[in-house]
């Protein structure tokens, strides 16, 4: 693939190719580990692969083979959250703003996995609609070991994804579990041999990519709005009024209103 780079960051890298956005964690000293400046360019990035019409999957990873992400940069971890250059001397703990994004984003997003997804890089891979693990993938959650804890999609996602009992498991344990345990679990949907991660997750995107965009929105609404209580059914709504405003009948009263007349709906048919 040949991916265009754009977009000035310091902690993230941003490309695109043929209908798709890459958006890669690049701190790899750190095992890819977030800090407040790295979340507010992934935001950013999100933001703008959602915006490009071009754009219709986003592949979502970390730089280098040792590691998706291994969540908090703990070694600046302040008293209130995470504090950077960026914060203003206020901690952050602006990963829960992603989670939601990546979430509310229209299009899919797929977690492309080499080494280590790990306490808040684990969430953010369960957060994606689709992960495709290489086999050298571990997974798994520190919170109650380093002092933290994801008591939003960390824990009820992850239990509507692999069962209560395991996510329990999971999180009290503080273990770690390879890519086959992962994929046995359904925790990922496919695992492929390092070198072919990439090649793999990128035909898994080619292929999103011929299906219609609206039908997968609405899927990936629908899929969501169960989960996600009034918030999903706000975004399935807004769907539902996005397709409605493209019907004929939607623009009757529309063209009514500019029109100055009265609307004329009797030519849409009562729907049994
Ligand atoms: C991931 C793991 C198990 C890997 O172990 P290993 O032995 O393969 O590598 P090593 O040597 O630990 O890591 C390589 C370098 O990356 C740094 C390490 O410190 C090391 O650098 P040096 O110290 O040698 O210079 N590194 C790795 N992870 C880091 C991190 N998260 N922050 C800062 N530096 C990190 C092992 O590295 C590990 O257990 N990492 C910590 C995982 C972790 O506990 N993450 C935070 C969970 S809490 C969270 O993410 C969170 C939340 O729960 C709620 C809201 C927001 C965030």
């Amino acid at each position: 693939v040949d991916w265009k780079r754009s977009g000035e960051y310091e902690d993230i890298i941003y490309e695109t190719a043929e209908g798709m956005a890459k958006i890669t964690i690049n701190r790899p000293e750190r095992h890819n580990a977030f800090r407040p400046t790295t979340l507010f360019e992934l935001r950013e990035a999100f933001n703008r692969a959602q915006e490009d019409t071009e754009v219709g999957v986003i592949i979502f990873t970390g730089a280098g083979d040792k590691a998706f992400c291994s969540g908090g940069d703990q070694k600046i971890r302040g008293d209130d959250g995470y504090v950077d250059d960026k914060t203003h001397g206020i901690g952050r703990l602006n990963v829960l703003d992603l989670q939601v994004q990546i979430r509310r984003c229209p299009k899919p997003v797929i977690a492309m996995v080499a080494g280590y997804a790990i306490g808040g890089g684990h969430v953010l891979h369960v957060c994606c609609d689709l992960t495709i693990a290489a086999d050298n993938a571990r997974f798994g959650q520190t919170g109650p070991k380093v002092g933290s804890f994801d008591g939003g999609y960390g824990s009820w996602l992850l239990a509507e994804t692999v069962g209560l009992k395991r996510a329990r498991e999971i999180w009290y344990m503080c273990r770690q579990y390879d890519a086959q345990t992962a994929l046995q679990w359904g925790l990922v949907n496919a695992v492929v041999p390092l070198e072919r991660l990439e090649e793999e997750t990128v035909q898994w995107a080619r292929e999103l990519l011929e299906k219609s965009p609206l039908a997968l929105r609405m899927l990936k609404g629908a899929l969501n709005a169960v989960t996600d209580g009034a918030a999903g059914m706000q975004q399935f709504a807004g769907d539902a009024t996005l397709i409605y405003y493209m019907s004929e009948e939607a623009q009757e009263g529309r063209d009514a209103f500019k029109e100055k007349r009265k609307p004329d709906f009797s030519k849409f048919p009562r729907r049994p």
